[in-house]
């Protein structure tokens, strides 16, 4: 490997918007995986390709509700597990499997859909136009290619051991592939998927690397290139307390599902994705959240809603949210929070209390912080919030613990923020609580 990449965008962005768009959404099957499964035959999963028209795709909107949900960084399917390409490769994949497809043109939207063109471009230019970075969703494995060994879950086409000059046919396509992607849009993000099917060596895994890093010598790639990743990628399970790595990523649906499928209407909630959002941003991770639009382009008013509620909670709480790290350790407080970078600011999430009594209070408890705390406030209200210490001795350099009354009625619908500006980078206590530390 070359050397490490800078890293910084990526762990100050926070937030990504994962598309999963495809033929798949054409009968809302499951990506690629609903016939490698046999859950459907594989003719009639291609025949998606001949409905797949893309008519009302708006980059521009798409570019929109992205910059809307607050999000830095967007990941686009360049091609699933399937092996349709929705840009303009000119790679041709041989198959033995005649009249799906026409095979003496490359398998991309371009040449085999009504769609008739190269949707990545579009996507790349409205997204670029809004500050957002580009991230490559790109399958190293593809089930379509006559070269490359696996096919459907309980067969394989060949062993690579049984005929090499086979297997680096297949590498020759899809190095080509990735050669294409680096060079004509440059991604900020190469986001692999499918590794688990073939060794390091068997993908080349260090010349894939080189040729990401030929069109952008400072290109990140995500853990699924075996160990020639940058960061974690866990999918949709969320890590129970903070990984080792700095930099990490949790990738999830807002139903159960990437790409469309109007049977899942199991739709996380505004409050379920916000609450897990902040618990990975305490935990020092980004959240990569995935929305699939219809094989028309457009995109499902549930996941909108979704994009739209954590833009707004974004914009409120920008400065707890963009560019901060990961928040106190475990039992300091009993909830998520981040810290500027400097650590002179803390940031406490506390959920919101809802069908109260809006006259109430919310009491915070904080411990172990040997700072001042210099001001204490609820982001986006003015509102001046009193910290008691209770408990100080004075004798002692333990520290006192920390009581704020936050009131109800200056609650977010979603999630409150409380600011404690401190006196100085943070200090902790973290003993066992005797006279002296
Ligand atoms: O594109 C989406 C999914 O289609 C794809 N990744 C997201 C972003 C994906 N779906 N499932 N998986 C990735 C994980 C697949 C795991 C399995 Fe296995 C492959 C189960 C059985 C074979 C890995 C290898 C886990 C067990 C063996």
């Amino acid at each position: 490997m070359g050397q490490s990449p800078n890293t910084d965008w990526f762990a100050d962005a926070r937030l990504g918007i994962f598309i999963h768009w495809g033929i798949y959404a054409v009968d809302g099957t499951s990506e690629s995986w609903s016939f490698h499964n046999r859950e459907t035959t594989y003719a009639q999963y291609m025949s998606q390709l001949q409905r797949f028209d893309a008519a009302r795709f708006n980059p521009d909107a798409w570019a929109n509700l992205i910059a809307e949900s607050g999000a830095r960084y967007a990941v686009l399917t360049t091609q699933h597990h399937d092996g349709v390409a929705l840009w303009n490769t000119k790679q041709r994949t041989p198959s033995s499997q005649k009249g799906l497809w026409n095979t003496q043109k490359p398998l991309s939207t371009v040449h085999q859909s009504p769609a008739a063109r190269d949707l990545v471009t579009p996507f790349v230019q409205a997204i670029r136009s809004k500050g957002i970075r580009f991230g490559a969703y790109y399958s190293l494995l593809d089930w379509s290619h006559d070269d490359y060994p696996g096919f459907l879950k309980d067969g394989t086409r060949y062993k690579i051991a049984n005929d090499s000059l086979r297997w680096n046919r297949f590498l020759q396509f899809m190095h080509a592939q990735v050669e294409e992607l680096s060079m004509q849009f440059k991604p900020d993000l190469f986001w692999f998927d499918g590794d688990w099917e073939h060794s390091e060596n068997e993908w080349q895994a260090a010349k894939v690397r080189a040729l990401c890093e030929k069109g952008n010598p400072q290109v990140l790639l995500n853990g699924r290139l075996k160990t020639y990743g940058d960061y974690d990628t866990p999918e949709q399970n969320m890590p129970v307390t903070r990984p080792a790595s700095k930099v990490w990523e949790l990738c999830m649906t807002i139903n159960n599902n990437w790409g469309y499928r109007p049977s899942d209407t199991n739709w996380k909630t505004p409050d379920e994705v916000i609450r897990i959002y902040t618990e990975v941003l305490g935990m020092g991770g980004n959240l990569l959240l995935d929305i699939g639009p219809r094989a028309d382009g457009t995109i499902p008013a549930e996941g909108e809603q979704v994009l739209k509620a954590l833009g707004r909670w974004n914009r409120k709480h920008a400065e707890a949210v963009y560019g901060t790290r990961e928040g106190l350790p475990y039992g300091h407080y009993h909830g998520s929070s981040t810290l500027s970078k400097d650590s002179t600011a803390l940031y406490l999430f506390i959920p919101s209390v809802k069908g109260g009594n809006q006259e109430g209070q919310v009491q915070v408890m904080l411990k172990g912080i040997r700072n001042q705390v210099v001001k204490c406030e609820v982001l986006g209200t003015s509102e001046p919030i009193q910290v008691k210490t209770v408990g100080k001795i004075s004798w002692s350099t333990v520290p006192g613990t920390l009581f704020m009354a936050v009131p109800l009625a200056g609650m977010d619908e979603h999630m409150t923020v409380l600011k404690l500006q401190l006196d100085g980078p943070l200090r902790l206590y973290s003993g066992k609580g005797g006279f002296a530390d």
